[in-house]
C-alpha cells in the first residue's frame, strides 16, 4: 500500500513538473509576441559591487516589471552566465548576456589582421575576417546556445529557433532522435545589392558519414524569385555530390562555386512567406537569385545532422556542435 502511495506521489510530482515546463514554454513563446520585450541593461546596480551580478539585482529587475535582464558585464564568465540564468528562472524573467561584437588585439601577432577602416586607419581590434575573432565569437555564442537548449531562460543569439520545439519535432521525423546542429547562418541579401548563390549541394561543403545533412532555410522576409528566393532541381537529392567549379556569373566568383550542369535541368522556385521554412537534404541542388528589388531578403539557414554521423571536414572546425535533442556519441559529431 505504502509502495502504491509512493508511486502515486511520484506520478503527481512528474505531472506537476510537466505542467510547469509547459507553462514556462508558453511564457517563453509569448515573449516578443503578446508580451512586449522589456529589457533592462544594467549599468546601475552592477557597479555597486564591482561589476558582477548578485541575486538581488535580478529580483529588483523583475520587481520593476522588466522581463529581460541584461547585465552589462559578466558575459565572458560562463559559470556566472549559468548562475544569472538560474536566478532569472527563479524570478520568472529571462537572461540576455551582453557581448560586444568586437575583440581587442593586444600585440604584434595581430599585424595584418586588424580592423582597417575605409579611410585607411587601423584600429586595435581583430578584423572580422580573422580566425581569432570567429573562434572567440563562437566560444561564447556556442556556449550560450548550449545553455539555452537546457534552460529557456537564457536568450541566446538566434538559437531559440535552432532548438525550437517545433523545429525539433520536424528534425526528429527527418533525421532521427539524436540531432546536432552543425552550422547556422544569417543571410542578409539587401535590396538591389544582394548577390545570389549559384547551384550547389550543401554536402559538398559539410561532409558527414553516414550522410545525414539536412538544411532548414527559414525566411525572415517574404522570399520569391525576384528578391533572392530559393530554387531547387527536383529529384536532385538522389544525385551524388557533383563537381563544383568556378561560377559562370562573374559576380559570384569570389565567394561561391557552382555545379554548372544544373543550369540545363528543370528548376523549381520555392517562394516562402516570412516565418516559414523549407527543409532539404544535403545532396539537393539549390540556388538563390540576386535581389533585384527594393525589398529586403533576410534568411536564417541551419544545417543539422544525425549525432551518430562522423564529421569528415576540417578537424579545425569549430567544435563542439550544438546538441539539439537526444544523445551524443563519442567520436561522432
Ligand atoms: O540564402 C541564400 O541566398 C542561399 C543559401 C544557400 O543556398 C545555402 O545556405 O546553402
Amino acid at each position: 500500500m505504502r509502495f502504491c502511495v509512493g508511486i502515486a506521489a511520484v506520478m503527481v510530482f512528474a505531472t506537476a513538473l510537466g505542467v510547469l515546463e509547459e507553462a514556462e514554454a508558453a511564457q517563453r513563446e509569448r515573449l516578443g509576441r503578446e508580451d512586449k520585450w522589456r529589457i533592462v541593461v544594467d549599468k546601475v546596480m552592477q557597479p555597486e559591487v564591482g561589476w558582477v551580478t548578485e541575486e538581488w539585482m535580478v529580483k529588483a529587475a523583475s520587481d520593476a516589471g522588466f522581463n529581460v535582464f541584461c547585465p552589462r558585464e559578466g558575459a565572458r564568465n560562463l559559470d556566472a552566465v549559468r548562475q544569472v540564468t538560474a536566478w532569472c528562472q527563479k524570478y520568472g524573467i529571462y537572461h540576455m548576456p551582453w557581448i560586444r561584437g568586437t575583440l581587442g588585439t593586444d600585440g604584434a601577432e595581430a599585424d595584418g589582421k586588424r580592423v582597417v577602416w575605409s579611410g585607411g586607419g587601423e584600429q586595435a581590434l581583430w578584423s572580422i575576417n580573422s580566425d581569432e575573432f570567429w573562434e572567440w565569437t563562437h566560444k561564447y555564442i556556442g556556449a550560450y546556445a548550449q545553455m539555452s537548449a537546457e534552460n529557456e531562460h537564457l536568450i541566446g543569439v538566434f538559437n531559440k529557433y535552432t532548438v525550437h520545439r517545433k523545429m525539433v519535432s520536424v528534425l526528429q521525423q527527418l533525421i532521427g532522435s539524436d540531432v546536432k546542429c552543425i552550422q547556422s547562418m544569417f543571410l542578409d541579401k539587401p535590396p538591389g545589392l544582394g548577390v545570389g548563390q549559384p547551384y550547389h549541394q550543401d554536402s559538398y561543403y559539410l561532409k558527414t558519414d553516414p550522410e545525414t545533412l539536412l538544411a532548414a532555410w527559414i525566411a525572415c522576409d517574404d522570399a520569391d524569385p525576384e528578391n533572392g528566393g530559393l530554387f531547387v532541381v527536383p529529384g536532385s537529392h538522389h544525385d551524388p555530390v557533383q563537381p563544383h567549379e568556378e561560377p559562370v556569373d562573374p559576380t559570384q566568383r569570389n565567394v561561391y562555386v557552382e555545379v554548372r550542369s544544373a543550369r540545363s535541368r528543370r528548376e523549381q522556385a520555392v517562394p516562402l512567406k516570412a516565418g516559414s521554412a523549407v527543409f532539404f537534404p544535403g545532396h539537393m541542388l539549390h540556388r538563390s537569385g540576386h535581389n533585384r528589388t527594393d525589398r529586403r531578403r533576410r534568411a536564417f539557414a541551419l544545417h543539422y545532422a544525425n549525432a551518430k554521423s562522423r564529421w569528415l571536414n576540417e578537424p579545425t572546425a569549430l567544435y563542439p556542435f550544438l546538441s539539439v535533442c537526444g544523445r551524443e556519441y563519442p567520436g561522432c559529431l
